[in-house]
């Protein structure tokens, strides 16, 4: 997949481009069903697949300071849009001037004259443009105007509810993985550099832990957790913690991961943490001891979730 930083400005002719526009936080089903349509329109029609995205996000630049709660970074939505099918993704800095576009500049000034786009699809909630007021009926007839088809795509169901990302930030805080692994159709992750920790987790507990200083995004709900490492493009199996280490009043929020069979040093290093199943709540435990026998119940627990042994 081609990626197009709009700050470098394309002058690329695309070839009956079909496209689609959003945020895309997550890369959830919904947006994949969405991707899927414009792969096969594209296809069809011998064009080009495009997703048309923006970073940050809106929010962060309307109310900065809140707490992370985007599904993914921007380098992990870009890699999930490629393997969806797309072949360029344009991504557009979401600068107070590109806020201030109109929905009509938006579709003229960019879809029409900078891409020259032949079809549109987008979800049935869509909305864009200063104030947000671009609906897809309003994009139906800016379409008319500009020469070009607009599809809006339906909503997927899970179990009778309509997926989204809000709907899967909440199961993610309540630590339901599963529930947000059907939604997502992929396992939620967390995607970090390893760095320096306390060195207690080999030092004195026999069970080494990669520290993660993570790319922002809403974290699980604190706890234990039965988890998949990618690293240097190999899958490990791990268990991860989330939480304060309460047993050495550590009173300092830390993202942990043991992977099972493994002793590299791998400090600096940059690994994605794939989330399975929540296994147990922290707890305080009297010592170091207690704690050990604990995690080896919770390593064998994770091997019985991961299928592994
Ligand atoms: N620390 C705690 O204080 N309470 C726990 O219940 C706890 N559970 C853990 C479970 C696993 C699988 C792992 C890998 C770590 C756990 N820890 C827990 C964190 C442990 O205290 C930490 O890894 C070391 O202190 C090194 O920072
Ligand atoms: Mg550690």
């Amino acid at each position: 997949m081609d990626i197009i930083w709009k700050e470098k400005d394309f002058a690329r002719p695309f070839r009956n481009p079909v496209l689609t526009l959003g945020n895309f936080d997550g890369v959830h089903l919904g947006h994949q069903r969405i991707f899927q349509q414009v792969c096969q329109k594209a296809k069809e029609t011998g064009g080009e697949a495009l997703a048309y995205t923006f970073a940050p996000h809106p929010v962060q630049l309307l109310k900065p300071g809140k707490e992370p709660f985007l599904l993914l970074p921007l380098a992990e939505r870009i890699r999930l849009i490629g393997e969806a099918g797309v072949d360029v993704t344009i991504c557009a800095p979401f600068t107070p001037e590109f806020a201030s576009l109109t929905a009509e500049e938006f579709v003229r000034d960019i879809l029409h004259r900078q891409i020259g786009v032949r079809q549109v699809y987008v979800g049935q909630n869509t909305s864009f443009g200063r104030g947000r007021t671009g609906s897809v009926s309003l994009l139906k007839e800016f379409g008319k105007r500009y020469g070009f088809a607009v599809e809006a795509v339906e909503a997927v169901e899970v179990k009778g509810t309509l997926v989204s990302s809000s709907r899967i930030r909440r199961l993610i805080r309540q630590g339901d993985i599963p529930g947000a692994t059907e939604m997502l159709g992929r396992p939620p992750l967390l995607v970090g550099e390893v760095i320096h920790g306390f060195g207690r987790g080999s030092r004195k507990l026999g069970f080494p832990t990669a520290n993660l200083k993570v790319e922002e995004v809403l974290v699980p709900r604190p706890g234990i957790y039965a988890v998949w490492v990618v690293y240097g493009g190999q899958r490990f199996a791990g268990v991860s913690n989330l939480g304060w280490n309460p047993t050495f009043q550590d009173h300092k929020f830390s993202i942990e991961v043991h992977i099972l069979n493994f002793d590299k040093e791998i400090y600096g290093e940059r690994l994605r943490v794939e989330f399975v199943e929540r296994q147990r709540d922290e707890v305080t435990f009297p010592g170091p001891e207690e704690l050990i026998v604990q995690i080896k119940k919770d390593v064998e627990q994770a091997k019985k979730i991961l299928g592994i042994e």
